[in-house]
């Protein structure tokens, strides 16, 4: 007879779980027979002693299990992707990445979350579209893929039901970053949208859950590796977040910069990133022969506005009225459709120079605190509050022309948060073109398994 206290002894002293009694406490789990202080203890245990890789892939299985699986029909076999990022400052991919992926002949049920912390989520910037609805039944899901080709949803009650508790008790454990825990998350989750191929954004930087590019490519390996067991042709990226995604920062001006990314004037660093990904994606699928020619469809698609019709499908699909989809699609008039915050104030550069750094961490922290992002989980978030960026890293500036413009809400920024905004901008003595530091690239390395 298997027992919980003896299993969290075991982990405890280090020893290795067997798929049966991974499984058993997984079930305990779900069907909530465990007591939350037992598995607070588990999770202390395995982020204390880890586990190897056959036991991260059996938690990863179980955790699907422990829900709804989805099923597509066999005409879709190979071609049912996603893509999960780390989490980042203005990462916006999502909103292009999935309408191109639908335009080339994919099908990408993207299952996203909500932003917490200093990061945005996916699903609070297509909220602050009129209308448009994240919550989809699966049976909505499956008509909206066989329609358009895509859609960006919120996770269903049924879906990976373990993995809502244990992420809540690992909030409350201090346990959240533990490489088997966070696998188990983020895989199962993919495992449970019975993917053909997934593309990992794994971020580092002062703006991204790990740092260094070390640790990063640790969990890259570990998710891939996961991934790859479940059947899924899984494949990451391991891409720099120091900055931000874009010129754009907060959920209304992000759905604009998406949109206008869309209309073939994207910023160069978000077209590398959803290229790439889309690449990876592309070649993994077979609907190109290689990373460069998925690259290549990919920008194709969104340069010529294929990408932008699946999105206002898209957006349709999903509850947005036709007329409104329609405006935001066919003008830049986007301030009648999308709120605008009461108050834009533009920053001024202190000194002539060349832009060295713009710290996206600080400028995310700053936003989130006057109301773009929130401190705990299902707190409103206010849409329409963010930061447009009017300077590149390696720009020169002068003195007193404008960097940064801030929309906010009353109360605006306490002397304090002015203070902090103006850090985000870190000048250095202009200098002549060819003397400039070379800058870092943005995807620092790919990891993709060759079959
Ligand atoms: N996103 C997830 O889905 N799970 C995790 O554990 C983390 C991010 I960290």
């Amino acid at each position: 007879m298997l027992s919980i206290p003896d299993l969290i002894r075991k982990k405890r002293d280090g020893e290795e779980l067997s798929d049966e009694e991974i499984r058993f406490f997984i079930r305990a789990v779900a069907s909530k027979t465990i007591q939350d202080c037992q598995t607070g203890a588990m999770l202390m245990a395995i982020w204390l002693k880890g586990m190897v890789s056959t036991e991260i892939t059996t938690l990863t299985r179980e955790m699907m299990s422990s829900g709804e699986v989805m099923s597509w029909p066999e005409k879709w076999r190979g071609l049912v992707v996603d893509k999960h990022s780390t989490g980042g400052v203005g990462d916006k991919v999502s909103l292009v990445l999935a309408p191109a992926l639908a335009a080339c002949g994919c099908k990408v049920p993207m299952i996203s979350g909500r932003g917490l912390a200093h990061t945005g989520g996916t699903l609070d910037k297509l909220e602050s579209i009129p209308g448009f609805n994240i919550y989809q039944s699966a049976e909505q899901v499956l008509d909206i893929l066989d329609s358009v080709g895509c859609c960006i949803v919120g996770q269903t009650e049924t879906l990976v039901p373990a993995d809502r508790v244990l992420y809540a008790l690992r909030d409350a454990t201090s346990t959240v970053d533990s490489l088997p825990l966070i696998t188990g998350s983020i895989i199962s989750k993919k495992g449970a949208e019975s993917l053909s191929a997934l593309v990992l954004d794994v971020k580092f930087g002062r703006a991204a859950l790990y740092k260094d590019l070390q640790s990063a490519k640790e969990l890259a390996k570990r998710l891939v590796e996961a991934g790859n067991r479940l059947g899924i042709r899984t494949a990451a990226a391991l891409s720099r977040m120091d900055a931000t995604i874009g010129r754009c920062v907060g959920n209304s001006l992000e759905v604009i910069e998406s949109l206008e990314t869309l209309k073939g004037n994207g910023p160069d660093d978000l077209m590398e990133l959803v290229s790439t990904l889309g690449g990876i994606l592309l070649k993994e699928t077979g609907l190109a022969s290689d990373l460069s020619e998925g690259r290549k469809k990919i920008s194709e698609a969104v340069i010529g506005g294929a990408a932008l019709s699946r999105f206002e499908d898209m957006m349709k699909a999903q509850g947005v009225a036709p007329q409104t989809a329609r405006s935001l699609c066919s003008t830049s008039d986007y301030f009648s459709v999308l709120k605008k915050a009461k108050h834009q104030v533009e920053l001024q550069a202190p000194a002539d120079g060349l832009v060295l750094d713009l710290d996206g961490l600080v400028l995310a922290q700053v936003l989130q605190k006057l109301g773009a992002g929130r401190s705990k989980a299902n707190e409103p978030v206010n849409h329409s509050v963010g930061a447009e960026l009017l300077v590149s890293l390696g720009d020169p500036v002068q003195k007193g022309s404008p960097w940064l413009r801030l929309h906010y809400d009353d109360p605006g920024p306490s002397p304090e948060q002015s203070d902090q905004l103006r850090k985000v901008l870190v000048l250095g003595p202009n200098m002549p073109a060819r003397n400039k530091p070379a800058r870092q690239p943005l995807v620092a390395e790919l990891l993709i398994t060759d079959p």
